[in-house]
């Protein structure tokens, strides 16, 4: 049979103007630091450096919350929710119109293929905009309040921090639902993915948002921990790793700082013998190698009935042998660039262990770029349940093949983790479905599907994947304040 290969398809980066240095955006304004550093931001791809990035000290994150107050007082917290609601449909239409700059340069700065961020991430960030723009003037009917109080009110000035793996959507999840029940915001962008964040900005200003409603802070994770801990916030809204969100709830304990928390996670994806294979397949494909597995409700943990295991990882590695990685501003590019070095380390060190604990390994042959940061697509049989790579989140694109036969034994094993943010059932019994998704302790349940978001449904975790949910009616409950006027 002769093989075809794809020619490459590369998007243009033309599109995109980069500035060599970016400044704070902090009350309308990009502006300097206060005696700061700056940083580089650069493409995970090629390691070429990007831009100059400002380093907010605590004395800039001050003027940010300072600005989103000034701003909270005087414009934002007063405007009638049909006003506030023509701002975000603005701003939803803008990232519409830029939809391909901010794709090229979500590829750029963090590495995903450009047919995600194309095709995902960029459009899901300006439905959420849309959606909670639908909202804005219509919250006192969304039965937050207690029959007979008064209206939700905003919560007030918001401390948000988010990660690297979905840098727009992320900041998208967080901005939107913030600003539609009348609150204003400070939000700081991962250190090695700020430019969307900051391009976003300028969507602000493109809007004509009051100044301050948004500030970005840029920095590490420094930078988050000053804004976490200012006493001028009312609440945080952090998206990050576990660990990172114990401290956060640390440091407001005690304190009237609310919180949600959206953290790590170890999704099982289970698949029964009964199961559309081909299609069982594809869902176990995008459930961990969507986004290089930089993602927190990847399937990364497959449960396998064991009647189905050899067929189902046969057809695995045979379509895992047709993924392309490589340039993630090439169209036909399956899996891009690891997001960081460190990110990279910490993957290879999971795989090590794995190795070392006896699970088999299993990559398919590609050529790897040589420059950049860049891992195979990788598959573990013989996994036990106490390896650690079943139990630890890997965040890369790395799966864990593990065996069941029962479903009461699936169920256990699939609750087996101390996270709980989602998973994926794949069978074709609707009554083994519904049973599973009420046994599975997991925010999120995908049934003969993975990976489908929509801003209408609530997103979030159990245990250790955090409290609080985004997106719906849910997500608009940590946005305001209900209830009788102290
Ligand atoms: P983290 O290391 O936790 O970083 C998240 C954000 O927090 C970054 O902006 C980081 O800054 C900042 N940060 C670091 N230390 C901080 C501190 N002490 N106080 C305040 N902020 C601090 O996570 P990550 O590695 O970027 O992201 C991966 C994690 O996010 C995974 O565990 C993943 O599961 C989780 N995640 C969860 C969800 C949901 S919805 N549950 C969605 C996406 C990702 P720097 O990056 O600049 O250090």
């Amino acid at each position: 049979m002769p093989t075809f290969d794809y020619a490459p398809a590369p998007e243009s980066r033309s599109v995109v103007d980069i500035r060599s240095s970016y400044g704070l955006f902090i009350g309308g304004e990009f502006t300097d630091s206060v005696g700061g550093a700056s940083f580089k931001t650069i493409s995970p791809a090629t390691e070429e450096v990007l831009a100059d990035i400002t380093e907010a000290t605590a004395d800039d994150v001050d003027r940010a919350v300072k600005a989103a107050r000034a701003a909270y007082r005087g414009v934002w917290g007063r405007m009638s929710g049909a006003d506030r609601g023509k701002y975000l449909f603005r701003i939803a239409r803008i990232l519409q119109e830029r939809a391909r700059e901010f794709a090229v340069l979500e590829s750029l700065d963090n590495g995903k293929p450009i047919k995600e961020s194309r095709d995902v991430d960029v459009p899901l960030a300006a439905a959420h905009f849309f959606y909670h723009a639908g909202w804005a003037d219509k919250l006192e009917y969304a039965g937050l309040s207690p029959a007979g109080s008064p209206p939700p009110r905003p919560v007030g000035v918001v401390g948000q921090v988010i990660p690297w793996n979905f840098p727009l959507m992320m900041l998208a999840w967080k901005i939107a639902p913030a600003l539609a029940c009348g609150n204003t915001v400070v939000l700081k962008p991962a250190e090695t993915t700020p430019l969307t964040a900051l391009l976003f900005a300028e969507v602000c200003q493109q809007a004509d948002l009051p100044p301050g409603v948004v500030n970005i802070v840029t920095g590490a994770g420094a930078t988050g921990q000053a804004l976490v801990g200012h006493p001028g916030i009312d609440k945080v809204a952090f998206t990050g790793s576990t660990e990172v969100g114990k401290a956060i709830a640390r440091t407001i304990a005690g304190t009237r700082v609310r919180a949600t928390l959206e953290l790590g996670g170890k999704a099982a994806n289970i698949v029964f013998d009964d199961a559309p294979v081909d299609q069982a397949v594809e869902g176990i494909v995008n459930g961990i190698f969507f986004n290089q597995g930089h993602v927190c409700c990847a399937g990364s943990r497959l449960l396998v009935q064991e009647s189905a295991h050899d067929e189902v990882v046969a057809k695995l590695k045979r379509r895992m042998s047709t993924l392309r990685v490589g340039d993630p501003l090439d169209k036909n590019t399956d899996l891009g660039a690891i997001n960081s070095a460190a990110q990279l380390d910490k993957i290879r060190e999971l795989s090590g262990i794995a190795e070392a604990e006896g699970a088999e390994r299993w990559s398919p042959a590609c050529d790897l770029p040589s420059r950049g940061f860049w891992f195979p697509p990788t598959v573990f049989t013989g996994v036990s349940q106490s390896s650690r790579i079943a139990q630890e989140e890997v965040f890369g694109p790395v799966l864990s093949v593990l065996t069941f036969r029962t479903p009461q034994e699936a169920v256990a094993k699939a609750n087996n983790t101390p996270y709980g943010l989602s998973a994926g059932v794949w069978t074709e019994k609707g009554s083994r479905i519904l049973w599973m998704a009420d046994q599975l302790r997991a925010g999120v349940v995908w049934a003969n599907t993975f990976n489908q978001f929509d801003p209408a449904s609530p997103f979030g975790g159990y245990k250790e994947s955090g409290y609080g949910r985004e997106g719906g009616r849910h997500g608009l409950e940590g946005y305001v304040t209900t209830g009788d006027v102290a």
